[in-house]
């Protein structure tokens, strides 16, 4: 039994750790280091190389490393491969964390503070109350739903979108394009939390950021493609948006004369909202390895039609 892993390498050595300790008649293979390809089982990746899916005749299943699977061209995966998803409470804990920080910080002007405190300005700005602030999901997945039920323990007025109806408690839910319009106006705060497919690419359009109410912000933490940039910079200069947080973008890095860098209504951080953490993911894919030995269903196997 083998395992390829060909991810982020300084967590790929705590992963090997701990497959060592949980798992030691299983042979855990750390790229560029792969041992035998004819005899890898499993493959856990984040870019994989083009080419490599087909050098592993007997691959079983594809372990995406993160929640997204976008990274992945579905094309040169057999389609008797399923493709999993991560699904770990280290992803999510660090979600929710980024997303409370984000909507926190609009929520309580510091972009404005930021810039008051620059100019010497000592000028208080009156708080809205949560309950207040209309605070939308556009995404009600795992990290979504996580999220919302976090920034519901703040007060906040909380409303989500996804493609199938749901029913979450403290939220207003809505399904389907036909309805994105009547949540975005009820958005102050818009966080984009889906997986990027045909459908939702650019999805964070000039549409959609002109049927948020005036002043709204934006955080992105799904994928930079959801997002139009000169939509973007065109609702900051006309006002409409007050502010984004962008953790992901495209490219990443971007140019260093990106109008993004220095943009007084942006926050940027280096796609780090959240992060496969080892020490909890490598639990959760062996988990699915004795699953599949054992002729289970696997936890977290993605649609190929969908893209999610
Ligand atoms: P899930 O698959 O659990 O949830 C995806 C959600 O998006 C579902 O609610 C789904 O609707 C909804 N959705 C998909 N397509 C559409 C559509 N066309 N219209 C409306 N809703 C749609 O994913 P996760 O919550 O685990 O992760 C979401 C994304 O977060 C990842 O794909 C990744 O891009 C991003 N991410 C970013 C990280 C970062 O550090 N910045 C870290 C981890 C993830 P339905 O429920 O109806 O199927
Ligand atoms: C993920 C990510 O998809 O880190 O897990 O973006």
């Amino acid at each position: 039994m083998s395992v390829l892993y060909k991810a982020d390498p300084d967590r790929g050595r705590a992963w090997s750790a701990i497959f060592a300790r949980n798992a030691p008649d299983i042979e855990f293979h750390v790229w560029p280091e792969t041992g035998d390809l004819t005899k890898v089982d499993y493959l856990v990746a984040w870019e994989p190389p083009p080419a490599l899916v087909e050098k592993l005749p007997n691959l079983k299943v594809l372990f995406s490393s993160g929640a997204g699977v976008d990274h992945l061209d579905f094309s040169t995966i057999p389609p008797d491969v399923p493709i999993v998803r991560m699904v770990e409470p280290g992803i999510v804990d660090g979600m929710i964390e980024y997303v409370t920080l984000a909507v926190l910080a609009l929520h309580r002007d510091l972009f404005d503070y930021m810039r008051q405190q620059a100019a010497g300005n000592w000028q208080p700005i009156k708080v809205v109350p949560a309950a207040a602030r209309r605070v939308g999901v556009m995404g009600l997945g795992v990290l979504g739903q996580a999220v919302l039920a976090r920034l519901g323990t703040f007060g906040y007025s909380l409303s989500g979108w996804s493609r199938t109806a749901k029913d979450i408690p403290g939220v207003v839910c809505h399904a389907g394009a036909d309805t994105l319009k009547g949540f975005l106006n009820q958005c102050d705060i818009l966080i984009c939390l889906l997986p990027l497919t045909d459908e939702t690419k650019g999805i964070l359009s000039q549409r959609t950021m002109a049927a948020l109410p005036r002043g709204a912000a934006l955080i992105n933490v799904g994928r930079g493609a959801h997002l139009d940039q000169q939509a973007l910079l065109d609702a900051l200069a006309s006002g409409h948006l007050s502010a984004a947080i962008l953790d992901v973008c495209v490219p990443e890095p971007l140019p260093e004369a990106h109008p993004f860098w220095r943009h007084p209504h942006i926050l940027m951080t280096p796609h780090i909202a959240s992060m496969t953490q080892p020490e909890t993911a490598a639990l959760v894919v062996l988990d699915n390895i004795a699953r599949h030995r054992n002729g289970e269903p696997l936890m977290g196997v993605i649609d190929r039609f969908k893209g999610y």
